[in-house]
């Protein structure tokens, strides 16, 4: 096994490398920005090395300052996380150029799912099946009429370098395909400075379900089930879960074959994803390949009892799996809710600031991925993802229970976070019932508006400080009664936490 492993990332992914690393025997060496001096991954690891100023651009993001970095401490190995240079060919063969191990797959196979008409030719090729489309990039406007002739609206246009949904464009008619096309490459210009482009027929209220794989470098791939990850707000994914509510067993092998179709095409090695959609009538069609190991590991980690760190490290220094595809057994269910430093009562506004306190829940089968501390600061800089609160469960229903229940003794104060939101999703209805797509936040979860013009936030403020002095005087006339605290009305709430926020 290494001895030594740098760990190219920050927070709470990369923390738990460290976990998988520390459990191995191997010593994890940690790297940071100016604004993170005092972060948790820095106070874990055994040495760290500055690497630049707070923007990403300018330190998690360098590859030379990196490199320098592993080889300075002597790491005979590089975890990328997920993130930053994760998915990124030239870190990837950077690192193989120097004699360092990245524990990921070949920079090729990550090169070849990153241009999406690439992954579909690929794919289409090994039999994995894709969403109608073209598989080149546009070459002109005609050419999108002809092949929209064969399949009909409405069509999704896709960036070929992009994914994770960003500079994708829905076009439901001929009137607006023109305008659609030229915006679409502008964007795509922009974001990933090449403006090609291509398109597929539009899946309707698709649900996203990807599988895990793991791949030696002897040939042998596994899949491990599945993940629902349809619950998803602007392409950012908030809650997984294992395993779907809508798989059956014959599904599942279906799917997992094709994903381990899709990782023998890419001649993948280690961890990956690959991210179908599921379309209304159960019919799967490949969408991306995701080279790195991902945010939601631990659910599938949960319902496998495979470490998939662990797993990525064994399979970097060169060792067989140690499992064949008959042993992998799925048990119960797990959940994923990803705490934000986010306003859910505010349309999820980033809120950025220090944790003054920090109250994380525990107890059986309830797993906590944090990358903050009490006293410590949520930066702006970077991902405001501040944890993931896991829970496993014999059963959906009771990974639901216990998620109810850690989330309600979780307590992070000094920040706004995306709690109330997971609590309100573990009522919901539709969510109860496993009725989910990639639609279902925009349609369901309106919560109460809270007053945002400066005149309606003044007369919030001055009914609050009214019903405060009412409730207190009313307080000493009665001190036992529960009534003023309990029949406060979201609109009061609203101008409450305005006068705390605003006011000091
Ligand atoms: C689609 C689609 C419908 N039809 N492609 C969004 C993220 C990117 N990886 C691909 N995405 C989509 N591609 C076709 N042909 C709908 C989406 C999509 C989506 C996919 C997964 C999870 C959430 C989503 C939210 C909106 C759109």
């Amino acid at each position: 096994m290494f001895r030594k492993v740098l760990i190219a990332n920050r927070g709470e992914i990369a923390i738990r490398v460290m976990r998988g690393c520390r459990e191995l025997g191997i010593s994890p060496v940690a790297v940071y920005s100016e604004a993170d001096r005092n972060a948790l991954h820095v106070q874990m690891a055994d040495e760290a090395y500055l690497i630049g100023p707070p923007p990403a651009t300018d330190s998690y993001l360098v590859i030379d300052r990196i490199i320098e970095a592993a080889m300075a401490s002597g790491a005979e190995a590089i975890h990328p996380g997920y993130g930053f240079l994760a998915e990124n060919a030239k870190f990837a063969q950077a690192c193989e150029q120097q004699g360092l191990v990245f524990i990921g797959p070949s920079s090729a196979s990550i090169e070849l799912m990153g241009d999406k008409t690439a992954a579909r030719r690929a794919m289409q090729a090994a039999g994995v099946p894709i969403v109608p489309g073209i598989d080149r990039f546009l070459q002109d406007d005609e050419e999108a009429r002809q092949v929209i002739a064969t399949m009909g609206y409405p069509v999704m246009i896709k960036a070929a370098l992009g994914g994770g949904g960003r500079g994708m464009r829905l076009v439901h008619d001929a009137q607006q395909l023109a305008e659609a096309l030229r915006a679409a490459r502008s964007e795509a210009r922009a974001a990933f400075g090449d403006p090609a482009i291509y398109l597929e027929k539009y899946v309707t209220n698709p649900r996203h379900v990807e599988i895990q794989v793991l791949a030696d470098a002897h040939g042998h791939v596994v899949y491990l089930g599945e993940r629902e990850c349809s619950i998803q707000r602007r392409h950012q994914k908030v809650v997984e879960e294992s395993p779907s509510p809508l798989m059956t067993e014959d599904l599942r092998v279906q799917m997992g074959e094709a994903a381990v179709q899709a990782a023998r095409a890419a001649n993948y090695r280690n961890a990956g994803t690959v991210e179908f959609l599921v379309d209304e009538q159960r019919r799967f069609y490949f969408l991306e390949m995701n080279t790195r190991l991902q945010v939601e590991h631990p659910v599938t980690e949960l319902v496998t009892g495979i470490d998939l760190v662990q797993a990525q490290l064994r399979i970097a220094v060169g060792e067989p799996l140690a499992y064949r595809q008959e042993e992998i057994r799925l048990r119960g269910a797990a959940i994923e809710c990803r705490i934000y430093a986010e306003d859910p009562a505010y349309n999820f506004r980033p809120s950025p600031g220090r944790i003054t306190v920090l109250q994380p829940p525990a107890g059986p089968w309830v797993r906590d991925e944090r990358g903050v501390f009490a006293g410590g600061d949520v930066s702006p800089f970077y991902d405001p993802m501040i944890s993931k609160l896991v829970v496993w469960g014999g059963t959906r229903q009771e990974a639901i229970a216990r998620m109810r229940r850690a989330l309600g003794e979780y307590v992070i104060g000094g920040i706004k976070t995306t709690i109330p939101f997971h609590q309100w999703l573990m009522d919901d209805e539709d969510f109860l019932a496993g009725r989910l797509d990639t639609g279902f936040i925009e349609r369901r979860y309106h919560p109460q508006a809270a007053p945002h013009d400066e005149l309606t936030e003044d007369v919030a403020l001055v009914a609050a400080v009214l019903d405060h002095w009412q409730a207190t005087r009313q307080a000493a006339a009665a001190p036992i009664s529960p009534s003023a605290h309990e029949s406060v009305s979201p609109w009061k709430l609203a101008g409450r936490v305005d006068l705390m926020r605003r006011r000091g």
